[in-house]
């Protein structure tokens, strides 16, 4: 991975984290209507599929999905649109949060229930099979879906039928509060996807450069015709499994387990290759602050739109 693709990841992990912080922020004001579940502190995978960018290869996603569509080039402006409830949103404003799409750049869409999307992209993959497309299928979901029957029952059929499908399982060892112990009888995913013949790998403590090698070797499996890939990656939601706040108060995860996840802030691992790298801190801290203006003035473009539209006074 070089340098330029390391900055090219920052820029996009830092996009996301100022989303998302933006909505954490406004969302008590009430514009938002509904349920948010935020990744702040989970951008690394949606920083290195963007590193991978190629608008026809497909993703699906689940209710945690802002960041997948943001990380696959999904509009900003429509993707905050959509969770003000207009019109001009991704999914016309119908949809929110959890249904998020943008085909013009292959995302093709995010579902709340959970596993649900697995299938989906099953079968997008098999449609580029049968259309003899050289592009593949990016199917992301979280520990939790791993638990759906229908996760067996995909991985089998993409490997059966020798699909392009690269699974990115997200591993924040939790479904909701539940952490994974007292919820699986096997814990090694990757006994589970070897049992399919799936090629696997993991990440365990945000190594993007180990991730993006790991990334490249799946995109390089998947398209050789030798069947389905999964990456599991280890990573950390900081926020409530669902809203906007912190919720470490309530004592579900141990503050171990907290503690570890506060070193390995993936914005805080690229700030300092980039800076080992001979970028300066003020290119870094200038490009920061640009991000956060443009996503500022774009988060406020909708709420306006919002206000207007539903004739609200500002609050
Ligand atoms: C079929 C189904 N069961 C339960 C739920 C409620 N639910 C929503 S998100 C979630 C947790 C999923 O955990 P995981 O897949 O690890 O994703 P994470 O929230 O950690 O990103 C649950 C149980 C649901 N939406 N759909
Ligand atoms: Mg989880």
């Amino acid at each position: 991975m070089n340098d330029q693709l390391v900055l090219l990841a920052f820029k996009k992990a830092c996009e996301i984290r100022e989303a998302e912080t933006l909505i954490a922020e406004n969302y008590n004001k009430g514009y938002i209507r509904c349920p948010v579940h935020l990744s702040i502190g989970q951008e690394l995978v949606p920083s290195i599929l963007f590193s991978f960018h190629d608008v026809n290869d497909f993703a699906i996603s689940t209710h945690r999905s802002h960041a997948h569509y943001l990380g696959k080039g999904g509009s900003l402006q429509r993707f905050f649109d959509e969770l003000h409830g207009l019109p001009s949103g991704c999914s016309g404003g119908k949809g929110g949060s959890m249904h998020l799409i943008d085909e013009s750049v292959g995302f093709m869409g995010s579902t709340a229930i959970v596993g649900n999307s697995i299938p989906v992209g099953v079968g997008l993959a098999e449609a580029q099979k049968l259309s003899k497309s050289k592009n593949l299928t990016y199917i992301f979901l979280g520990d939790g879906a791993t638990e759906e029957g229908v996760f067996y029952e995909s991985i089998n059929y993409a490997y059966v039928r020798k699909l392009p499908c690269l699974f990115i399982v997200e591993n924040n060892e939790y479904s909701v509060y539940t952490p994974l112990k007292p919820r699986q009888s096997c814990l090694k995913l990757e006994n589970k996807a070897k049992a399919f013949n799936a090629h696997y790998s993991q990440n365990l403590l945000h190594e993007y450069k180990s991730l993006f090698n790991a990334w490249s070797d799946a995109i390089k499996y998947v398209k050789s015709n030798a069947g389905p890939a999964l990456i599991e990656v280890f990573t950390n939601r900081k926020l409530a499994h669902c809203g906007p706040e912190i919720d470490d108060n309530l004592g579900y995860r141990p503050q171990k387990f907290l503690s570890k996840w506060e070193k390995y802030n993936i914005l805080d691992i690229y700030y300092k290759s980039l800076l080992e790298a001979g970028y300066s801190k003020k290119y870094l801290e200038d490009l920061i602050s640009e991000i956060r203006q443009n996503c500022t003035n774009i988060y406020f473009k909708s709420e306006k739109k919002h206000i207007i539209l539903r004739g609200l006074n500002e609050s």
